[in-house]
């Protein structure tokens, strides 16, 4: 269970309480410090649940970094049973910051001069957007600092797009802690300068408001609706969530909710009558790395850890019914904390809903006789804004016990004016009138801490599970291959770290399995669930570039690590102003065996965005993701059991559907 708002309370209490917390410090997160693996698995009906929590905090006066953990059921001095330093770590950013330091930076004569300069003089049009810094770019003398730098972008109306004009070649550089403007830092190019100003900015068509598009882009209506379509549950969802367990159909999975990760299931299980099965013990979003691919004066800088940098539960949004999401609909409300150990909650931030998902299996006989059965699926969703963009994540249960995953990238793009007769960086793609928008790529990391039928009879026993990487081989023409049809399949198990990062071979059709030599099925072989990648993209980096080095995780779509409890970012504890990675290089630098043991795999995937015109001025969803499918799980189709579908000639009949 995610922490409610009395815990969050009471740890800041215990916190104060135990004289560690000083006037100046700041909450940079407060999460729920989760129990080792190996108690959580050795756990018993009516054990006691330990509910600590894991503080990050920093002091605004010295930039000097703590983490703290408080056990909520004891008192006084003893409650805070970790308090330590963390030297030249930088924690994330907060919501709080990104907007104290826009209304520092408005009220800065500096910054109001560079902006009336540029003939912006009304600031309610103006937003400030603060992103951070990876270290590689940060100027030298303020490396010691909590630096942010901020974009600036220009509205055409009050409720504009607040991304529609980029007043380029201008950025402010601020101490975070201080709010101290450090730098107005200018392009070089006058020309690219001077573009900035609004009555040199292009006429772009940068709102996407049916009310305001009509003044910008001429005999603009909006289409003819479409006949309405109503999703409707009359006896209620098929689901069921008690305290964060959600029950459907074969599956059962624990909800929780983190201020990095935002939604995480844990304890996945398909549980048939009284034989329950493991498949995932907690599967998260562990990282997004953004980093832009123009090195342009606008957009050098841009390199986001969305996770790392911001965290995707803190920017989760409240959903609405009938927008967000269409039917029977259950909501769990997310519970987080403010810089100053506050709690607030988002409402909605979770959504449960059931989908049809079209035909889960058919035969038609030669009598024309068919037999169908249509799958439903269970969907849990949150959005995450992540100031322009937004992520709108999807896990996906099937009655057939695949589990699969969907994130939708929306939102609006970051662009670049052109002076007059400039030509569009090949870094870029021209979006709109001497506009372009520049290459970069989202790398999410999922991490998949599956636990493939772990033996449940045993209390407390260690999963045994091996990675094994699957390629499709064309054996050659030959004796007994006469016609060169055979292909076969080549299974090689990934044996230690050494080997851990693995590449996607699309001629060799390469999959992964997660197997449990320990369990065979009906067939001898061990069960095992797949890893599909269809979503998978290039890091495209020189293993030396600076950018990689804070993240090397993101070039290989596919790693294998033993699992420890302490390794759950792969891009480092802390990136932000990171230079090198502390995450995935390091954990795998040991080389421990992976074989029939407590494997963590994690799949890297993503889009990379060469932009289309059609994804300005604000981009439909783009959607990508992976899958993992039971692979010799189960003996055969796990779906015969599926009810026929109800009415329009079935039923009665078994099932049969008529033409
Ligand atoms: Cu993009």
């Amino acid at each position: 269970m995610p922490l409610s708002a009395a815990e969050l309370t009471r740890s800041r209490e215990l916190l104060a309480a135990s004289g560690h917390l000083a006037e100046t410090m700041r909450f940079a997160s407060v999460a729920l410090a989760e129990p080792p693996k190996a108690e959580l698995l050795a756990w018993r009906e009516g054990d006691p649940v330990p509910r600590r929590t894991r503080s990050v905090l920093w002091d605004r006066a010295d930039n000097r970094t703590y983490t703290a953990v408080s056990d909520l059921a004891r008192d006084g001095a003893e409650a805070v049973v970790e308090w330590r330093h963390l030297p030249d770590e930088v924690p994330n950013f907060t919501v709080d910051e990104w907007h104290e330091a826009e209304e520092a930076l408005k009220a800065h004569p500096r910054v109001r001069e560079a902006l009336a300069a540029r003939g912006l003089t009304d600031l309610d049009l103006v937003l400030l957007d603060t992103w951070t810094y990876g270290r590689e770019v940060m100027p030298e003398q303020w490396r010691d600092r909590r630096l942010g730098w901020a974009d600036v972008w220009r509205r055409e109306t009050p409720s504009g797009s607040p991304y529609a004009h980029p007043v380029s070649g201008l950025k402010f550089v601020l101490d975070m802690n201080t709010f101290e403007l450090l730098a107005v830092d200018e392009d070089d190019d006058e020309a690219r300068r001077a573009v900035g100003a609004v009555d040199a900015s292009p006429a772009v068509v940068g709102e996407y408001e049916a009310d305001l598009l009509p003044a910008v882009l001429p005999g603009f209506t909006v289409r003819e609706p479409l006949a309405p379509l109503d999703i409707t549950q009359p006896d209620g969802p098929g689901f069921s969530v008690v305290d964060g367990l959600l029950t459907w159909d074969r599956w059962q999975v624990r909800l929780g909710f983190t201020p990095r990760e935002g939604l995480v299931l844990h304890q996945l299980d398909w549980v048939d009558g009284e034989q329950r099965r493991t498949v995932g013990h907690r599967l998260s979003f562990a990282e997004m790395v953004v980093p832009y691919r123009d090195p342009s004066f606008d957009h050098y800088r841009r390199t986001a850890y969305d996770i790392g940098e911001w965290g995707l539960g803190y920017m989760t949004t409240s959903l609405e019914l009938g927008c967000d999401c269409l039917g029977e609909i259950r909501y769990l409300d997310a519970v987080l904390t403010d810089s100053r150990g506050e709690p607030y909650t988002v409402t909605n931030a979770i959504c449960l809903h059931e989908e049809d998902d079209g035909v889960l299996w058919k035969h038609v006989d030669a009598s024309g006789r068919a037999a169908v059965r249509r799958a439903r699926v269970m969907v849990i969703s949150f959005h995450a804004t992540v100031a322009n963009y937004e992520y709108l994540v999807y896990w996906r249960l099937h009655q057939d016990g695949a589990v699969s995953c969907e994130v939708r990238a929306t939102g609006i793009m970051v662009t670049t004016p052109l002076p007059p007769g400039e030509a569009t960086p090949a870094t870029g793609v021209l979006v709109d009138e001497r506009t372009y928008a520049p290459n970069h790529q989202h790398f999410i990391v999922a991490r998949l801490d599956l636990d493939v039928d772990r033996d449940l009879s045993t209390p407390g026993a260690a999963p045994t599970n091996t990675v094994v990487e699957v390629d499709s081989v064309a054996e050659p023409v030959g004796p007994g291959n006469p016609y060169g049809l055979a292909v076969t399949t080549r299974t090689t198990p990934v044996r230690s770290e050494a080997e851990s990062a693995r590449s996607t071979n699309a001629a060799a059709a390469r999959t992964w399995k997660v197997t449990n030599p320990q369990r065979r099925n009906a067939h001898g072989a061990p069960v095992a669930y797949a890893l599909h990648t269809p979503s998978a993209i290039p890091a495209l980096f020189d293993p030396e570039a600076p950018q990689f080095r804070r993240a090397p995780v993101i070039g290989n779509p596919v790693w294998v690590t033993r699992h420890h409890d302490d390794e759950l970012w792969p891009a480092g504890d802390n990136p932000t102003q990171s230079a090198e990675d502390t995450g995935m290089s390091r954990w795998v630098s040991d080389d421990e065996p992976l074989e029939s043991t407590d494997v963590v795999l994690w799949h890297v995937f993503g889009i990379h965005h060469v932009p289309r015109p059609e994804d300005w001025p604000v981009m439909p969803c783009d959607p990508v993701g992976f899958s993992l499918t039971p692979s010799g799980f189960f003996d055969r189709n796990p779906t015969l059991d599926v009810a026929p579908p109800r009415g329009h000639g079935a039923g009665a009949d078994g099932g049969h559907c008529h033409a």
